[in-house]
């Protein structure tokens, strides 16, 4: 067995027989209280939902294994002569609860590139779209279509035994991981640069890889992938895409069938489809206003004018975060240290300085700060990544890192299907009126 998948084995094993004493001993222990308004407005603060990889502080931001984005920054490993992680090696962190050494990151490089071949038929089914199809329904397309490669399937059809479930679906999903970059990068050539498509570069990391295949071979380009892969790759169990392939997994659907469930979640523009519309928003305030750089007076008016018509605002706002997301620090630092004076990454800030007092004005929004959404589109853009609709389809290669690496951990730890209570309003009325009990399981 591989070492990696040793240690794997070695911690579930651990972590398995330690929760088994924690819920002999506090299984009854109440862990909070539902209120009707939460059941009834998105389950928000409800904790029911074990997710190993990450954890999001409300005021702090996302931690992976505990370590804040600057200190993944400093302490993981990078590509020779790179100064951001590789994501490879926060996929370790993930997985294994430990820093990587070099030679850890190292040995998942290897993996994935060993394992990158995209067969034919996942192009041709891609191929089978029309050019106009959005690029993340090509890459769902892509998903599905190479879940005919699915070990887990495959074996689970020949009779697989319960305790084997995690092996199967780590093998599956460092196989789906290492393939995603090609076909995300197939995708990109075949709609925005007419089908002329590159080959991998066995010898690069995952990252450099992808931004080589789809034809961006600038040092820089390759270091903003790695920090785009690692901050995008996980921020806890509940958001839409983490809680879909946990849920979907949880029917015991393999890695390739939960993730590509995930990634629909992930298209949602309340989610990561938030990319490109930060884009899309910006775009067509420049040509309202007439001019590519905007003031803070025009930005107030345009973003008031957007309020007014009953739309959100993109990029601001969180779920639970309740101040700046330092996945958007990460990326306005890495902006001031390669393009301190591009006009759109400039605008970026500007709109940052402007959005959020207008936000807290209206009272009800409770985080007018910018999420990591706000920010990504603009440096892509300088670096000649224009083709906003296609911006979503990298956050979704990123946060395979975090969703399988956690169903890995689902299987690691046996969780069972996920099943929770739901009620009719006509039921609620009733219990409201004392003629119905409390509804259970
Ligand atoms: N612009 C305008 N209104 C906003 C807003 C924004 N950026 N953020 C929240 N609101 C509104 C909500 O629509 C809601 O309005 P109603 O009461 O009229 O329905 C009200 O403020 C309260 O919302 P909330 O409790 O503060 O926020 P939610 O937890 O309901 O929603 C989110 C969170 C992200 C969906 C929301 O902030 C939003 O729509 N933001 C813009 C889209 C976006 O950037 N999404 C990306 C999130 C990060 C990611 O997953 O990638």
């Amino acid at each position: 067995m591989d070492i990696i998948k040793e240690r794997f084995k070695a911690k579930a094993d651990a972590a398995a027989t330690e929760i088994k004493e924690l819920l002999k001993e506090h299984g009854s222990k109440k862990i909070g209280e539902v209120s009707l308004s939460q059941v009834y407005q998105g389950m928000r603060g409800i904790t029911g939902l074990v997710t190993e990889t990450s954890l999001l502080d409300a005021q702090e931001g996302i931690r992976f294994r505990g370590y804040s984005i600057p200190e993944l920054q400093e302490k993981l490993p990078k590509a020779k002569g790179g100064s951001e992680p590789l994501p490879e090696a926060l996929f370790y962190l993930m997985l294994i609860g430990e820093l990587p050494t070099e030679d850890d990151a190292n040995r998942i490089t290897s993996i994935l590139q060993r394992r990158s071949h995209v067969p034919n038929h996942v192009f041709a089914a891609i191929d089978a779209l029309p050019i106009t199809t959005h690029p993340m329904t090509m890459y769902v397309v892509g998903v599905m279509a190479l879940q005919t490669e699915s070990v887990f399937a495959k074996n689970y059809a020949d009779g697989l035994s319960k305790k084997d479930y995690w092996e199967s679906t780590f093998e599956d999903a460092l196989t789906l991981i290492a393939r995603l970059p090609r076909i995300a990068a197939y995708i990109y050539r075949r709609k925005y640069k007419n089908s002329e498509h590159i080959q991998p570069d066995g010898l690069l990391d995952w990252s450099g890889n992808l931004a080589h295949m789809m034809g961006y071979d600038d040092e820089s380009f390759y270091e903003l992938m790695r920090l785009y892969m690692t901050i995008h790759a996980d921020h806890e169990g509940g958001n839409v895409s983490a809680h879909t392939t946990h849920l979907v997994g949880s029917a015991l659907s393999d890695c390739y069938l939960s993730y590509a469930a995930g990634m629909n979640g992930l298209a949602g523009p309340l989610h990561g489809l938030a990319n490109q519309e930060v884009i899309k928003w910006i775009y067509e305030m420049q040509k309202e206003i007439g001019s590519e750089e905007p003031t803070a007076e025009q930005i107030s008016d345009y973003v008031q004018k957007t309020l007014k018509s009953g739309k959100v605002v993109p990029g601001y706002g969180h779920a639970v975060l309740r101040k700046t997301d330092p996945r958007f620090t990460a990326q306005m630092e890495f902006g001031k240290k390669h393009m301190p004076d591009d006009k759109l990454v400039n605008t970026v800030w500007k709109i940052y300085d402007t959005v959020p007092p207008i936000l807290q004005s209206l009272g009800k929004i409770k985080n007018p700060w910018p999420n990591v959404d706000a920010h990504s589109g603009a440096l892509l853009v300088h670096y000649g990544l224009v083709e906003y609709e296609f911006y979503t389809v990298l956050f979704a290669v990123s946060r395979a890192l975090g969703v399988l690496a956690s169903l890995i951990w689902d299987r690691g730890l046996a969780f069972p299907l996920e099943r929770p209570k739901s009620v009719t309003t006509q039921s609620v009325k009733l219990w409201l009126e004392g003629k119905d009990e409390i509804w259970e399981g």
